[in-house]
């Protein structure tokens, strides 16, 4: 059985000229990142744009993305909508399509009880019967899984841990150390280093995407015990971060994955394209970390 730990992208989603989903390109960015010693993939995430994709296409975008993994790296299907039928659907095919987890943000945009955020979870989980990682992201769902809940939610046995993207490592903390069981994935890429500090398993990101033998030099040099190693390629890291932040992050990375031979096109829709100015500085930042990194 895999390890719930280590480096995870949230895979983004490549388009053709015409606009549908490119499986061609999806595969070759999946071959390149486990070279590059990635640990797993989170698919179908906010990354990925699961809001702009049809159902369909997030199934058969699993689907390649476990193909072209042929059970190596770990995957994780992000399976969130606001409807749990819609949730469910995506759940089951998960399942059947090979992926080592699901995952789910809360069901958002109608302000829901925390109740029936729960219920949608209990759902989901007792419908699919497969580990399961809750998808804490505040800033974007309006919801924020406190420790209490989370003790709640234990209640279920497919619980697995949490995609913690969020900065408040204190809520960390407290949720690895009630429940050292659960796997703590921290979210936010720029912080990976304060979320294993605080007691994060691991990290799923965007970045990740194109910063991986730097976020890989900063979780092993963790593990082996040296911050101050650690520290310096999240420095490394963060320049980049930096930069991507400044021009949309997706279409950032989208783009700099461009540079590398691998055409992602724009993001959906209504996200805005990257002019060529920005695309000459994101050439420009990418040489140097190339030459620094
Ligand atoms: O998957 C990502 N979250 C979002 C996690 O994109 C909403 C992060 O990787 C961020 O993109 C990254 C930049 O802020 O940390």
């Amino acid at each position: 059985m895999k390890k719930f730990e280590g480096i995870c992208a949230a895979l983004l989603t490549p388009y053709d000229c015409a606009g549908k989903v490119n499986h061609k390109v999806l595969k070759k960015q999946v071959r390149w990142l486990i070279d590059q010693g990635i640990d797993g993939f989170y698919v179908c995430g906010s990354t990925g744009e699961a809001f702009l994709l049809s159902q369909d296409e997030r199934k058969a975008i699993l689907e390649t993305v476990c193909e072209a993994n042929n059970g190596e790296k770990l995957v994780i299907a992000h399976v969130g909508q606001i409807s749990t039928e819609h949730a469910l659907d995506l759940g089951r095919h998960a399942k059947s399509a090979g992926a080592d987890a699901i995952s789910s943000i809360s069901p958002f945009y109608y302000k829901f009880s925390t109740e029936e955020i729960q219920q949608y979870y209990f759902d989901l989980m007792n419908g699919v019967e497969m580990p399961f990682f809750i998808y804490n992201f505040p800033a974007f769902s309006g919801f924020s899984l406190s420790p209490e809940i989370l003790d709640k939610m234990c209640q279920c046995k497919y619980v697995a841990g949490v995609k913690f993207t969020a900065s408040d490592f204190f809520q960390l903390e407290r949720m690895k150390h009630a429940h050292p069981e659960l796997t703590i994935w921290n979210g936010y890429d720029e912080m990976l280093l304060s979320g294993l500090s605080a007691g994060a398993d691991g990290g799923i990101g965007s970045t990740y995407n194109v910063l991986c033998p730097t976020i890989r030099k900063v979780y092993d040099a963790f593990r082996a015990g040296d911050s101050t190693e650690a520290l310096r390629h999240q420095h490394i890291a963060n320049d980049m971060i930096t930069l991507i932040c400044k021009f949309g992050v997706f279409a950032s990375i989208k783009t700099i994955l461009g540079f590398e031979g691998m055409d992602f096109g724009p993001c959906r829709k209504p996200f805005g394209a990257i002019s060529e100015e920005e695309k000459e500085m994101l050439k420009k930042g990418y040489d140097a970390y190339l030459k620094h990194r």
